[in-house]
């Protein structure tokens, strides 16, 4: 039985958890102003999304781990898929790209990192393109990884995305692999915090109700943190997921967004943003909710 048990999880770790166990949500499409972003679940809790520009049919992907899901998502759209933007170097997030490459053709696939397969456009700071009419800006995160990319996308300015990878997810943020408590400050706090509050969030993981659990330890009283669980549970019971959230919603949930907030402070008994940044990150590092 132990060794059933044993090659069974190997099995789903080597197919991504979809053949012996359900998908782990529903694909959704969330409307925007001039764009339409539809999400795909991948492995066991990735998430990759195609981004659809209304008014010329054009696609980018985000993150393309299970290169079939999106060929097939992208043939039901009835689009033509132009280019993709990687956030980070991991396989789970850049794992599919040769494979996707060997299936479309050339096209440009965007990402920070050279270490990022089939990449054509290395991005920086800053760095603007058009996918059709729509505005894509790359805002350079490191930290969970040295080269990792959040992608802004503007249509008619109302109404904006962000695509956060390991970054920013729902109620947390990504480990620190390859990086300090004050370049992720940067990328939550002087970056990501600084778009419009209505910019939706979409992130690279399914992580939202154990982020909350451990949201809900740093600041028992957060009513706005005691409202997210009872709303993700429901989304997560009935398989959906609980992206995205906006960036405004994250400052009011996300302890690594609120390391400004006194009760926050309080918490880590500490003063300083940065140094409350790393007490959390650490804490949550090994965190195992009650
Ligand atoms: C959970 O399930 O909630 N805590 C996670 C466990 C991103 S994936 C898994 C985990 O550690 N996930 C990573 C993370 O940053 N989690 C945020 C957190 O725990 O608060 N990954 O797949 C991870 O980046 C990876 C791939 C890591 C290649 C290293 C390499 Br090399
Ligand atoms: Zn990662």
């Amino acid at each position: 039985m132990q060794l059933f048990r044993k090659s069974v999880s190997a099995f789903r770790v080597l197919f991504g958890g979809n053949i012996l166990s359900r998908s782990h949500c529903r694909s959704t499409t969330t409307w925007l102003d001039k764009m339409r972003i539809r999400l795909e679940p991948a492995l066991e809790d990735n998430y990759m999304y195609l981004l659809i520009d209304d008014e010329t049919k054009q696609c980018a992907v985000v993150d393309p781990v299970e290169p079939e899901k999106i060929l097939k998502a992208v043939k039901e759209e009835n689009v033509k898929l132009t280019c993709v933007l990687t956030t980070h170097h991991h396989w789970d997030h850049a794992g599919g790209n040769e494979k996707l490459i060997a299936q479309t053709g050339k096209i440009p696939v965007y990402g920070g990192d050279d270490r990022i397969g089939a990449l054509t456009d290395k991005v920086s700071h800053n760095t603007e393109f058009k996918l059709g009419n729509l505005n894509i800006k790359c805002l350079f995160t490191p930290c969970h990884t040295a080269g990792h990319i959040c992608y802004y996308v503007t249509g008619n300015k109302a109404d904006p995305a962000v695509f956060t990878g390991d970054t920013l997810f729902s109620g947390g943020c990504g480990r620190f692999f390859e990086g300090t408590p004050p370049q992720m400050y940067s990328a939550l706090i002087e970056i990501l915090s600084s778009l419009p509050g209505e910019t939706r969030v979409f992130c690279g993981h399914e992580y939202t109700t154990a982020n909350l659990k451990f949201a809900i330890h740093t600041e028992p009283a957060n009513v706005d943190i005691q409202n997210k669980i009872k709303s993700a549970q429901n989304l997560r019971d009935n398989n959906l997921p609980t992206i995205p959230s906006t960036i405004d919603e994250e400052k009011k949930i996300n302890p690594f967004m609120r390391v400004q907030c006194e009760s926050v402070k309080k918490h880590c008994g500490c003063t300083d943003p940065i140094e409350v940044m790393g007490y959390l990150r650490k804490e949550k590092d090994t965190f195992k909710p009650t």
